[in-house]
């Protein structure tokens, strides 16, 4: 499940979800983002800049800090790092490149695709 939401998180849903940046694992799934990001939004993802490299924030969270995205829907030329700060990714940059990924300064104000886990949730009842 998926939502819009506004910074890291976690995210508590009202009826107990937890939400954080979405990582973003596939083709498919990306094509599901994408699909809800539309009209030229923008919206960032779960991920941090290490080094030359990213790696995805709920890795991190599980333990692996390890820098490498298995699966990236790159924009042509991106991630170009032009000001020497573009430290996250946004998706969707634009009409024509709807669903790609671009890297960008983070203290940009936009929204981000946040991922509910539901293991977390059940894990959370008692
Ligand atoms: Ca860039």
């Amino acid at each position: 499940m998926y939502s819009m939401c506004e910074t890291e998180g976690p995210y508590k849903h009202p009826v107990g979800l937890i939400a954080y940046l979405a990582d973003v694992q596939s083709q498919a799934e990306n094509d599901f983002i994408a699909q809800n990001v539309t009209g030229g939004a923008r919206a960032w993802l779960g991920a941090e800049r290490v080094g030359d490299d990213f790696r995805w924030i709920a890795n991190v969270r599980n333990g692996n800090e390890e820098p490498g995205l298995s699966y990236t829907n790159w924009k042509q030329n991106e991630p170009n790092n032009s000001s020497g700060d573009e430290d996250c990714i946004e998706i969707n940059r634009g009409r024509a490149g709807a669903g790609t990924w671009n890297d960008l300064k983070c203290k940009r104000k936009i929204s981000g695709v946040c991922k509910y886990s539901i293991s977390e949730w059940i894990e959370g009842r008692e």
